[in-house]
């Protein structure tokens, strides 16, 4: 009997993850942490304890304390759940991560996460740690919507803290789907700590440094499915194991306040370059606009996940030929066709059960970075922009918040209310639809709004889909 087989006959029901698990589960073959991680010091503070950090940069930094290195060790801070914050605290930081590669399937159990906090319980405790004399870096993943004055508030007044110290600045990382989320980042504290005191903003400005980051990797959030086969496979139950795809990039521009940090990440597998735009737009452009197509198609068309979607030949088809003819020409990431062929065998994961209502949460707040500059590059260059038409169309179709077979779903967006009142005051009259939706100047632009052009080939995709269904509508997207 293996020590994980003994495990399940013996315990029942089955405790919760903690560290005196580990032997056994490292005696079973999972990757765990070899470090000693008691009296460790947080080195970084994250601020977003959502599935994609547990994920991506948690796994980079577990790799840098497996190789010796003690400084990368994680406060973690969740926005506002209490529950997901309390549940890892309970377990002591760990969760398994099932990585699902061409290779198959294996757990992993990462020890970066040593500290846990919620910025809306615990404002202090996350001020403290900004101010914590072993923290070095501060990353973000706090979602689109989350770069506003709060945010900004929480983290000027740790870094006010730090300055008063005379502690030396921090690397302060955005990972977020925003283009320059560096740069965004830096103004937004920038102003917020001017307003505070101009010496301070100074000291932000010369001591910190806010790198622009390109992150990827899908990372669903779990599902009760996941969390059985987390107590099946560890004999223990793990209330936040997650799953992800083997495939993960975190590309990183060199501004970082201890120069050595770019050798370091880059021993971990991070790219650090001097521009990240070519990675940041083609990433946005083309993985992210796909999945926002996809994800409002399929919740019309009750296709519940992205793999389901991808499976579809209309679109598979308008998936491809958005990327190849209205995405693609305005990158400057040149390997662009092999990067296209790599995210559709991604979007085919048949692991990951990636919800199309999870990324269609926030598309008004999506869409501004992932469709809208493909639109303005294929209009400039004088190229058909139909399948960026069809995707707004999808979207417009989206915020009825009922599919195809007349059953309702939540939508879950800061202008939900706004966006589902306006496209049901208008069902059925698609020109009056994208007059009221198309025209929305935070989610589309200046430009669009005034297009006429634009509008009347959104209008027409919108007709087609309500007459004819979305599927067949995209399988009449002809160019
Ligand atoms: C997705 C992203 O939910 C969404 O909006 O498009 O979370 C996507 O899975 C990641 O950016 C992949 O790196």
């Amino acid at each position: 009997m293996t020590p994980l087989e003994h495990k399940r006959m013996s315990t029942s029901p089955p405790h919760t993850l903690s560290p005196a698990d580990l032997p056994a589960l490292a005696a079973a073959g999972l990757r765990t942490p070899t470090y000693e991680r008691q009296g460790l010091q947080p080195g970084v503070v994250h601020l977003g304890l959502g599935a994609f950090h547990r994920a991506h940069q948690a796994l980079v930094f577990d790799q840098l304390l497996a190789g010796g290195d003690t400084r990368w060790g994680v406060f973690g801070v969740a926005m506002r759940s209490t529950q997901l914050a309390d549940a890892l605290a309970a377990q002591k930081g760990l969760y398994a991560v099932q990585v699902a590669s061409r290779d198959g399937l294996a757990w992993q159990v990462p020890g970066a996460l040593l500290q846990t906090a919620v910025a809306a319980r615990e404002a202090q405790q996350v001020i403290d740690a900004v101010a914590a004399p072993a923290t070095r870096w501060l990353t973000l993943t706090v979602t689109e919507k989350g770069y506003g004055s709060e945010l900004a508030k929480l983290l000027v007044s740790g870094l006010a803290k730090r300055q008063a110290a005379g502690l030396p600045g921090l690397t302060v990382a955005s990972c977020d789907n925003l283009s320059h989320n560096g740069r965004q980042l830096q103004a937004l504290c920038e102003a917020t700590a001017q307003a505070l005191s101009p010496a301070l903003a100074d000291w932000i400005t010369t001591c910190c440094t806010f790198p622009d980051s390109m992150v990827d990797r899908i990372v669903p959030a779990a599902t009760p499915e996941r969390l059985a086969a987390a107590a099946q496979a560890l004999g223990v139950h793990d209330a936040c194991a997650l799953g992800t795809e083997g495939f993960w990039e975190w590309v990183i521009e060199r501004r970082f306040v201890d120069a050595g940090d770019a050798a370091v990440l880059a021993s971990a597998g991070v790219t650090v370059v001097d521009d990240v735009r070519p990675f940041e737009e083609a990433k946005l452009r083309m993985l992210n606009g796909s999945h926002s197509l996809m994800a409002c198609m399929g919740a019309v068309a009750g296709l519940p996940t992205i793999a389901h979607c991808i499976a579809q030949p209309a679109i598979r088809t308008l998936v491809h030929g958005l990327m190849t003819h209205e995405v693609a020409p305005h990158l400057s990431r040149s390997d662009w066709a092999d990067y296209r062929d790599a995210l559709l065998r991604r979007f085919a994961n048949p692991e990951l059960k990636h919800s199309v209502h999870q990324i269609a949460t926030d598309s008004s707040k999506k869409i501004p970075q992932r469709w809208p500059p493909s639109v303005q590059g294929q209009m400039q260059a004088g190229q058909p922009f139909e399948r960026l038409a069809f995707s707004a169309a999808a979207w417009m179709r989206y915020c009825l918040a009922e599919d195809e077979q007349g059953q309702p779903y939540a939508m879950s967006d800061p202008m939900s209310g706004e966006l589902q009142a306006l496209a049901r005051e208008h069902a059925g009259n698609t020109e009056a639809t994208v007059r009221a939706l198309g025209t929305l100047v935070s989610v589309w632009g200046e430009e669009l709004p005034l297009n006429a052009a634009w509008l009347a080939r959104v209008s027409q995709h919108l007709g087609r889909i309500g007459q004819h269904g979305m599927l067949a509508a995209a399988a009449q997207v002809d160019v």
